[in-house]
């Protein structure tokens, strides 16, 4: 595709439809022809954010084998895709999450307090624990609910990005999902709309090598997961979803075409799930253990680490006091969590109409007085 000069030209236009765009080496050193030359300030914000993810990711991995959460979904190793993509778009644009992005809410300021208390599903929680743990949502981030079924983001990210159009607002619409989530009917109704109604998308595909237990090797016939968007006549560039700078590049650039109106853009973030696919999930039973430590030496928090080392901006004695920070917020979050009560009982049968009918009155009345109300839930 041609590119127009309604935005600046990057790096990116240049590669061809195969290739994964990269921009720093395993050893954090940026191909200076590359670069996005991004302020070091902001570079040392997505780091932390990263590291963030990461330290949360670890800390309720732990809670949950304690049993003080029911469940987790983490997003181990996949830290660049997910906060760097976040960091390319403007506060205004939505983000329709996944299950693995809480990170893109965090990195928006979601206070972590609203994160932790839809973990413990309390009364606090903003979804007052009708839904899992980890399916936050976040109206001041713009960031859509969590939904558990597969794909069904995509399409609602779509319709946003085309109101967004209509309304002529100059905001685009991320959406996150993974590989498996491309074999899905919402993904086919959301690709063929965006690219015929050109809709601000952008379509953020993270490729994480697997479906719970299906390989993405087995989950599509097609050579690369970018070469599904030739089909619906949709701009697809593969990157290095490891690697945030070259997440951001790809990002920013395909938000700015998607702004001037030269349509959505489908981007392969190449990545890899280092964890289970969730709490409930033991990969021991179906990949091999060398495959993980394969793609550990690709891990994207340690990647850009040194890349700001080498910048001189960040230090053993930096990461040390970052890291002891994100500890004493957690150790907070979590005591307050713990807490607080559990939504009350009566809580159930609210918000699902203006007026609550008769034969709920009456359910919630029988409940509120029946013996599961007198016992901790
Ligand atoms: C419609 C639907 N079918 C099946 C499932 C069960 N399920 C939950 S996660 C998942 C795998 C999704 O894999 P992918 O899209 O690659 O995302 P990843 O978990 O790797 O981030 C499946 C099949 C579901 N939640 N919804
Ligand atoms: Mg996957």
């Amino acid at each position: 595709m041609e590119v127009q000069q309604s935005h600046p030209p990057s790096a990116i236009a240049s590669i061809s439809g195969k290739e994964v765009f990269t921009v720093l080496d395993l050893d954090g050193r940026a191909d200076p022809t590359r670069d996005p030359g991004l302020e070091l300030a902001k570079v040392e914000r997505i780091y932390k954010a990263m590291l963030r993810t990461r330290m949360i990711d670890t800390r309720l991995m732990k809670l949950q084998r304690q049993g003080r959460v029911g469940f987790h979904v983490g997003a181990e190793g996949e830290e660049a895709a997910i906060v760097a993509a976040a960091a390319a778009m403007e506060d205004h644009d939505w983000l329709m999450p996944c299950y693995r992005e809480v990170g893109a809410a965090l990195y928006r300021d979601m206070p972590l307090q609203v994160y932790i208390d839809n973990m413990y599903g309390n009364q606090n929680d903003l979804a007052l624990g009708r839904q899992m743990p980890d399916h936050v949502t976040g109206r001041d981030q713009h960031f859509g609910s969590v939904t558990a079924p597969i794909g069904t983001q995509i399409t609602q990210a779509v319709g946003l990005a085309w109101a967004a159009m209509l309304k002529e607002e100059q905001r685009a619409v991320g959406v996150y999902f993974g590989d498996g989530a491309t074999s899905s009917n919402d993904f086919h109704a959301a690709m063929n709309f965006a690219a015929v109604f050109k809709t601000p998308t952008l379509f953020l595909l993270r490729n994480n090598g697997w479906a719970i237990s299906v390989p993405s090797s087995q989950q599509s016939a097609a050579e690369t997961y970018a070469d599904k968007g030739v089909g619906y006549g949709m701009r697809a560039v593969r990157c290095d979803g490891n690697d945030a700078l070259a997440v951001y590049a790809t990002v920013a650039e395909a938000r700015a075409r998607a702004v001037a109106g030269e349509g959505p853009t489908l981007i392969e973030l190449v990545t890899y799930r280092l964890g289970p696919h969730t709490t409930s999930d033991d990969p021991t039973v179906y990949r091999d253990k060398e495959e993980v430590e394969r793609h550990q030496k690709r891990d994207p928090v340690k990647r850009l680490r040194r890349y700001l080392e080498r910048q001189g901006v960040w230090s053993d004695e930096a990461e040390q006091a970052f890291a002891a920070e994100v500890d004493a917020e957690l150790k907070r979050a979590i005591e307050k969590a713990e807490a607080t009560p559990p939504p009350s009982i009566a809580s159930m049968f609210e918000d699902v109409f203006a007026e609550m009918p008769e034969h709920l009155r009456e359910q919630q009345r029988q409940c509120v007085e029946g013996p599961r109300a007198r016992k901790k839930h």
